[in-house]
């Protein structure tokens, strides 16, 4: 008789995730300057509804209350990320101690409840002041696609390192740097706006130097038994057809969202495809010698990011929509190939922000990792959906959400299976919380937040999950699991 519940190692991580501009608020408090999000989000049409995170889910207040919430979901890891513009608010010079005593309080409040705290120090909040001089600021930094800012990135890693060193064991250097360059300096559709397909990969490399100049600065300030990684969103890319032409779409797609960041910091090199695929875009004369030597650092572990597949074809000039899943632009965010890839959408039920779900990718993508960084450890970094939730009677009932995280989490145990060194799974996220171009009509938390009050309810899935959690085994199949969820 085949057993009834799907076994997770010993030990595996049951998280969940956030970021701080998405959940934080109190931009204006303690020393904070507005980030290249806060300035985005206030500029008309840029974000649905006029949407800002200036309050946010108020979690710079409420961080208690949602300390208590993980605790009480019984969930073993807590992923989070440092506002820059909160600890170092020009991008440079010394720390605000301030910024850092929230950041250590948040800190000590997870580990209080036995809660293992992740790290993240670059989850998309640039501080201004280093895209662009504030009103009567400094000197205009120029964002990503300057050198300069990799190395003012190292120095905030050092100064976060040196404040929490001491009890922040798991560190993330950067989140997705994929939608920092691409959707950030390339479509435009996320922070700074930019649309230049040349400054998107100039972002993407000192993206890349700023990771292993992280890397660096965490391993000289944290003790021996950090560990220090990275999160990517690898897209699990799939040609429509097996045609020579569409596999040869899936090569550039693939080259332009997952080897551009896993040729510097996996193997240290930028491949021959991507170089000649993107000549007509850049020149790429802003990678110097050496620079490959510091992208590729030893790493503790990586972190993907999954939530839906892509599926290419090759095309002939610009196409009808993309059905990419990276928001409406008239610009593409795959320089040198948006004429050339037509993007189809995956089969599959869709969640509310219309990505198809399909687990598959995100076994596949575990199992690709580990075959490109074999003995290094992984993570789920981020995986979840968003759905159309309603709160009835004072219970938010998701059964969507449900079927989403059984089918992605037997995903991960299959992976196990068949040899993934997979340690953790964090949800995304605990909270619904500020979805960038979205802004707060795409509910992704396991628990529902009620915008004028900032009343939390936990929604079903969040009981289905500490079931999870607390047991460390997933039911074989629904709908029969733990009845009453
Ligand atoms: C990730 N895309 O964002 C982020 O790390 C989270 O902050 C975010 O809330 C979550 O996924 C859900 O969207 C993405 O357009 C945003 O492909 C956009 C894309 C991918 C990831």
């Amino acid at each position: 008789m085949t057993d009834a519940r799907l076994r997770f190692p010993p030990g595996f991580l049951w998280g969940a995730a956030t970021a701080a501009y998405q959940i934080e608020g109190g931009v204006r408090e303690d020393g904070r300057t507005p980030s290249i999000w806060d300035t985005f989000s206030h500029t008309p049409g840029k974000v649905l509804g006029g949407d800002t995170g200036d309050v946010a889910c108020d979690h710079y207040h409420r961080w208690r209350e949602d300390v208590r919430l993980l605790a009480e979901l019984g969930l073993t890891a807590y992923r989070f990320s440092v506002s820059w513009p909160r600890v170092q608010p020009t991008g440079r010079g010394p720390a605000v101690q301030r910024g850092l005593d929230f950041y250590r309080a948040l800190v000590d409040e997870l580990l209080a409840h036995g809660i293992t705290p992740a790290l993240t120090l670059y989850h998309w909040d640039l501080p201004q002041e280093l895209e662009s001089a504030l009103p009567g600021g400094g000197p205009a930094g120029g964002g990503w696609p300057e050198r300069d800012t990799a190395y003012r990135f190292a120095e905030f890693a050092g100064l976060v390192a040196g404040a929490l060193g001491d009890r922040v064991e798991m560190w993330t250097t950067l989140n997705e740097p994929w939608c920092s360059a691409f959707l950030g300096y390339g479509s435009g559709v996320h922070a700074p706006g930019r649309t230049d397909p040349a400054a998107a990969l100039r972002a993407a490399h000192h993206l890349n130097l700023a990771h292993g100049l992280g890397v660096q600065a965490l391993r000289a300030a944290l003790p021996a038994r950090a560990r220090v990684g990275v999160s990517l969103n690898p897209s699990a890319v799939r040609p429509l057809t097996p045609s020579p032409a569409d596999l040869d779409a899936r090569r550039r797609i693939d080259a332009l969202a997952n080897r551009v960041f896993t040729g510097p910091m996996l193997r240290g090199t930028y491949d021959d495809d991507l170089l000649a695929d993107t000549a007509g875009v850049t020149d790429w004369a802003f990678v110097h010698g050496g620079d490959l030597d510091v992208t590729r650092q030893p790493l503790d572990f990586l972190g993907v990011n999954y939530y839906t597949p892509a599926v290419v074809s090759a095309a002939d000039g610009p196409g009808g929509p993309r059905h990419d899943g990276h928001g409406a632009s008239a610009h593409s965010p795959w320089p040198g190939a948006g004429d050339r890839v037509a993007f189809h959408r995956a089969p599959g039920e869709l969640t509310a922000m219309d990505w198809p779900v399909d687990p598959t990718g995100l076994k596949d993508l575990l199992m690709e990792y580990t075959a490109q960084a074999p003995g290094v450890p992984l993570y789920v970094t981020e995986n979840g959906a968003a759905y159309e939730d309603k709160p009835e009677g004072g219970a938010v009932h998701d059964p969507d959400r449900v079927r989403y995280l059984h089918g992605h989490l037997a995903a991960v145990h299959q992976a196990l299976l068949e040899g993934a060194d997979v340690r953790g799974y964090f949800l995304w996220s605990l909270l619904d919380n500020f979805e960038w171009a979205y802004g707060y009509g795409k509910r992704f938390g396991l628990v529902y937040v009620d915008y004028d009050t900032q009343e939390r309810t936990p929604k079903s899935s969040a009981r289905w999950y500490a079931k999870v959690a607390a047991s460390g085994e997933l039911p074989r199949s629904l709908p029969e699991a733990w009845p009453g969820v």
